[in-house]
């Protein structure tokens, strides 16, 4: 049985409480934890049975960032233990040692990115980013001044939160609609996303109006820089296999009475969109700065050829 916690972690993430790919990982890595805590499973086997239940739980949640699986497998696969006890020590050690391993995943990669930015640029977002944040913060910190134009973001208009930390960084923010973007793209020096996953080919998937963004700022000449720590890297795409995009509920687009005054229709939520690898500059990690087809070089070293799916394994 999975424990409350784990139950209540899901659908914190499911529900979007919980949002952005690397906040999703930690929350996803520290219910592990709980449920290691909280079951009363005697032997290492029992302990690994109920922390495979709680992982599927936490993976079903959402289907696109690939941190959560990779968060999920880097615990339930590192974890080690002869009995029950020395395993819920080290469920608790590993998911320490992982949430740390964010953090400065985090740091490492804000430096990278805070050397693209000079003193006085402009930088457009979309949708909010842990990850993309770092590296302005970064460049604050260096003592360069830093303007942006932040999207909106529909439906959830995550934007929001980016402007208001923007501006508590001293950034000169100006937030816009979505279509403004292109209006705006004249006075940019850079587009700067995160992602919720990076493919083999070095497709960059991000929040749904990522894609056009990034193809009208290859049309004006401003560069695209995906920030994305390697835990954004998606394993299962060097075998061929491609990534869910998720379809959230119509109500996160349109209002219960307007839906009904608007009639019968059709009401399309894609929360995701794929950015082909040649409309994208530089996905900038916490190993560096990399052209995005050359990301797969990267994605090899930290996952290897094949992946498992660990919660996925018979009881
Ligand atoms: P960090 C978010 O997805 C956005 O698409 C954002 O660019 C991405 O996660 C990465 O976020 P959602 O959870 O890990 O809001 O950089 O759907 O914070």
């Amino acid at each position: 049985m999975v424990s409350e916690a784990v139950e209540r972690t899901a659908e914190r993430i499911a529900t979007m409480e919980v949002r952005g790919a690397a906040t999703i990982a930690r929350a996803a890595a520290e219910a592990l934890a709980t449920a290691a805590e909280e079951s009363d499973a005697d032997t290492p086997e029992a302990l690994r049975a109920d922390l495979r239940e709680a992982a599927r739980v936490l993976h079903d949640t959402r289907p696109t960032a690939v941190s959560l699986p990779n968060a999920l497998r880097v615990v339930l696969t590192d974890v080690q233990g002869e009995t029950a006890s020395e395993l819920r020590a080290s469920v608790v050690e590993t998911v320490d040692a992982f949430v740390a391993g964010l953090d400065a995943a985090r740091d490492d990669l804000g430096r990278v990115g805070a050397n693209r930015l000079r003193d006085g640029d402009t930088v457009m977002t979309h949708c909010h980013s842990t990850d993309a944040l770092a590296c302005v913060e970064h460049a604050v910190e260096d003592g360069k001044s830093i303007s942006a134009y932040v999207k909106e973001t529909r439906p959830r208009q995550q934007g929001h939160v980016t402007a208001h930390q923007l501006a508590e960084l001293g950034v000169d923010v100006t937030l816009i609609v979505d279509s403004a973007a292109h209006r705006y793209l004249d006075d940019v020096d850079h587009v700067l996303v995160g992602a919720d996953a990076v493919t083999a080919d070095g497709s960059v998937i991000n929040k749904v109006g990522t894609a056009g963004l990034a193809v009208s700022a290859r049309e004006r000449g401003v560069p695209v820089l995906c920030a994305a720590q390697t835990l954004k890297l998606h394993p299962d795409t060097l075998a061929g296999h491609s990534v869910e995009i998720e379809m959230r509920g119509e109500s996160e687009v349109i209002e219960a009475g307007e839906r009904e005054r608007v009639g019968d229709i059709e009401v399309a939520n894609p929360a995701f969109d794929v950015t082909p690898a040649r409309f994208v500059d530089a996905v900038v990690t916490e190993r560096g700065q990399f052209p995005p087809q050359a990301v797969v070089t990267l994605m090899r070293e930290r996952y290897g050829d094949a992946t498992t799916d660990p919660w996925a394994e018979p009881e």
